[in-house]
């Protein structure tokens, strides 16, 4: 048996080669990281190399010391994660503190974690402590619809979340909590992973203006799914004011937004809506 062939792996894989598939990860665009179970951490035991060194993460969380990560690799590309995923994934183990990792499986060739390390950690410990342990998956993607709002709508969670919610009738069922948005920041470090982890607090998703989406769940079905729904409705609002050069005839109102949050039994943010 090879640890390719053990589930949380092999769905670990499926989902980077989905969003390839869809677009979202250009080169080495985008990374994912899933926080495991104690089962899934000894059904891979058995493949662990000898462990590396401690190497410090920038930001710290005590909640998650002790835990293990699978994450893409820094610098590595989506589309060959199938292709050899000890090379392009990997698995780390959080120290005691909380502050640093290791790898224990994978990333082969002097291979690290995802650049954006420091913004995952944050968010799994924020969304961790808000969901009792739910939430394990944080996704970062490219999607081009959803980007290009990012350079006509003001810069605000209310515009970005009620535009979702407007472009397509399943969103406000999707994420009735609504999205936020970060200002244009440097990727990669502490600043951003802060000014996310605040967001993500509150939210599920959180828009990186001219640059991408962040997405937490429970699992890759949710969190992907929660990828795709945003990114869907970004491409359908990007549709109708290309089309129609700005011009909105109609579209969902307040009204028909608490007709379907009562249909569905959600409780729509309410401070995104206005009357
Ligand atoms: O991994 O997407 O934000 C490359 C990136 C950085
Ligand atoms: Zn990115």
């Amino acid at each position: 048996m090879n640890i390719v062939e053990v589930d949380i792996i092999k769905a670990f894989i499926r989902t980077c080669e989905d969003g390839w598939q869809q677009g979202w990860h250009e080169r080495n665009g985008g990374n994912l990281t899933y926080r495991m179970k104690p089962e899934e951490v000894a059904q891979c035991q058995a493949f662990f190399t000898q462990p590396r060194e401690w190497v410090k993460i920038g930001v710290q969380a005590e909640s998650l010391a002790g835990e293990y990560f699978i994450t893409t690799g820094s610098g590595k590309f989506f589309r060959n994660v199938p292709l050899n995923p000890a090379q392009n994934i990997g698995i780390v183990e959080i120290n005691a503190t909380g502050d640093s990792w290791r790898i224990v499986w994978g990333l082969e060739n002097g291979a690290k974690p995802t650049s954006e390390f420091p913004t995952h950690f944050m968010n799994h410990a924020v969304r961790a402590a808000a969901t009792d342990g739910a939430y394990r998956v944080i996704y970062h993607a490219h999607p081009a619809n959803l980007i290009a709002m990012t350079y006509l709508l003001p810069l605000t969670d209310k515009d970005f979340t009620r535009a979702l919610w407007q472009s397509a009738t399943e969103c406000p069922v999707v994420f009735p909590g609504g999205v936020g948005v970060v200002e244009w920041m440097v990727p990669g470090g502490a600043d951003i992973a802060l000014a996310t982890s605040k967001l993500m607090k509150e939210f599920d998703a959180a828009v990186w203006a001219h640059h991408g989406l962040f997405c937490s769940g429970p699992d890759f079905d949710i969190t992907f799914g929660l990828m795709h729904t945003i990114e869907k409705s970004a491409q359908i609002y990007m549709l109708a004011m290309s089309a129609g050069q700005g011009n909105i005839r109609q579209t969902i109102t307040d009204a028909n937004l608490r007709a379907i949050a009562d249909e569905f039994g959600v409780t729509l943010n309410k401070k995104f809506l206005e009357n």
